[in-house]
């Protein structure tokens, strides 16, 4: 099985390095299938080395920069175009990639095309501001109401099938973008796995999203906005902010 580890990144030179030398190159998983695991950085309009750190550290570095978590994601979806399955994972030290098999296992059995890694293993003390825990239940349990899913947290850190998720004509280059993931991939009838995961204060660097207020307010518009369009069903076209 090819794996792409997919990191998105803005300013995160402190982190890059000790996290990518942290993800296994190839791992044996339970039902006797290989991953072979590469790591591709995006680097979104960092202002610091966090793309040289990357490349030196044997990472593929690709460019996006239209400033949002959802474009960078997008290109790196775009160039891991040889990788069956991809991995989503923050560039801030906060998910460990000893848990990369958790994520994998499900789709290697044949029981999952998207496997999303719950905050519900062991969670560093601070590592998620209890305005943060609210909001992801809040956002959880509208997706089990409206979609249907057995999901208890956003999982930033997910492994999903490539062919599924070009499938599933992403538009929000934004905050939105893990959360129209999941939407659309329920209503596609995707077989959908939760596994719990740890989660960490980042290793060093500011926050983007959970540790501002404006960071946190735009977040919970876009993913409160996407759940509930979404979920009444309005049809969707690109969406950015050019300021984000
Ligand atoms: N919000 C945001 N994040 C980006 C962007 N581009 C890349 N990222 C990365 O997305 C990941 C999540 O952002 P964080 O700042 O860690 O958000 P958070 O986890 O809510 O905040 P912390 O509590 O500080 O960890 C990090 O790896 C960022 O570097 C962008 O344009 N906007
Ligand atoms: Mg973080």
């Amino acid at each position: 099985m090819r794996v792409t580890v997919i990191i998105p990144a803005l300013n995160e030179a402190g982190n890059i390095r000790r996290l990518i030398g942290e993800v296994p190159k190839s791992i044996m998983l339970p039902v006797n299938i290989e991953a072979q695991i590469s790591v591709l950085v995006v680097d979104n309009g960092s202002t610091d080395e966090t793309a040289a750190k990357a490349q030196a550290s044997g990472a593929f570095v690709v460019s996006e920069p239209r400033r949002g978590y959802g474009y960078a994601c997008a290109a790196g979806v775009a160039a891991a175009n040889k990788a069956e399955v991809l991995i989503f994972m923050d560039g801030d030290g906060s998910f460990d990639p000893a848990e990369i098999p958790l994520l994998l296992a499900p789709i290697a059995a044949n029981q999952a095309t998207l496997v999303l890694g719950s905050r519900t293993g062991q969670i560093e003390s601070g590592a998620m501001p209890p305005h943060q825990q609210f909001g992801n239940r809040l956002v959880s349990g509208l997706m089990r109401l409206l979609y249907r899913i057995p999901v208890t947290d956003l999982a930033p850190y997910r492994a999903i099938q490539r062919e599924l998720l070009l499938s599933l004509n992403m538009c929000e280059m934004t905050f939105g973008w893990p959360t129209e993931m999941m939407v659309k991939a329920a209503r596609h009838g995707a077989q959908i796995v939760e596994v719990p995961v740890a989660y960490r204060k980042r290793w060093s660097g500011q926050s983007k999203v959970g540790g501002t207020l404006r960071g946190t307010l735009l977040a919970t518009y876009y993913i409160l906005g996407v759940t509930l369009r979404y979920g009444f069903g309005t049809s969707p076209s690109v969406r950015d902010n050019p300021k984000f």
